[in-house]
């Protein structure tokens, strides 16, 4: 049997020593169910240690992210209280961070059901998540991602809006003003809601539901970007505003 929470403790020491590790089916096989095992035992890992959950995260949810790092299913993670950046992130604490990005959820009142989630909305914002993954070179397959909690190591949000329809919401993110990719929400699954149903079933399907306060990022339109130190970046979402970042 595979020993999930020692591949949990393995990518949980990669992040605190702030050092890549080799991937985890270099030695270990690991296929899709067994990969969200050491996920959740990451994630349990972080509950002992005092985060709390706030949401979830979606992933490889449009061409753009699938054509960038050669994966062409859609994942989905776990957001921790921890991972929240407020106005600023240390890029020293991270391995060779990416930013994107992202249409974000907030969660009004619990969903047991996929059919329920959009009813569900509390607000709609421009967000911005920073990927780290914990393996050496962002390169992975499938299974990996998934146990490294789909690479999610911070995120923000912007001001919420009233649930609308965010299906063509045009996206630019910015580094020290120079634009640096633009795309549509329309390329996540069409229209984020898919990405906000699918969260909901894959929520439910491992015995969770979406709780009230929580966040859900869609998945991001664009490709990601490197991160750099003493960096400004800015996200905006037509009508939704901008949300900024320093380093
Ligand atoms: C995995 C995370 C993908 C997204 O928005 O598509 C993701 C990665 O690219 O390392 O967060
Ligand atoms: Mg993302």
């Amino acid at each position: 049997m595979t020993d999930v929470d020692a591949l949990a403790a393995r990518l949980e020491e990669a992040a605190r020593n702030v050092r890549a590790i080799p991937k985890l089916t270099d030695d270990t096989p690991l296929d899709v169910a067994t990969a969200y095992a050491v996920q959740r035992a990451g994630i349990e890992r972080r509950r002992r240690a005092g985060e709390r959950l706030a949401g979830v995260k979606m992933g490889f949810t449009s061409r753009a992210k699938m054509a960038q790092m050669g994966v062409d299913d859609v994942i989905w993670g776990l957001l921790t209280d921890r991972m929240i950046a407020e106005s600023s992130v240390d890029v020293s604490r991270l391995i060779h961070p990416r930013i994107e990005p992202e249409i974000a959820y907030l969660i009004g009142r619990e969903v047991r059901s996929a059919a329920e989630a959009e009813a569900a909305v509390a607000g709609v914002a421009v967000g911005f998540e920073v990927l780290d993954s914990r393996y050496a070179d962002f390169r992975f397959t499938l299974p990996d991602v998934i146990a490294d909690n789909a690479s999610a190591a911070r995120f923000g949000v912007g001001t919420w809006h009233p649930p609308r329809d965010v299906s063509n919401i045009g996206l630019l993110l910015e580094i020290d003003g120079r634009p640096v990719q633009t795309g549509s929400s329309a390329a996540i699954l069409g229209d984020p809601a898919r990405a906000l149903r699918a969260a909901a079933r894959l929520a439910t399907g491992a015995g969770m539901t979406l709780q009230p306060g929580w966040i859900v990022l869609a998945g991001a339109a664009t490709a990601a970007v490197p991160l750099p130190e003493d960096a400004h970046v800015r996200v905006t979402g037509a009508g939704l505003g901008s949300v900024e970042v320093t380093t």
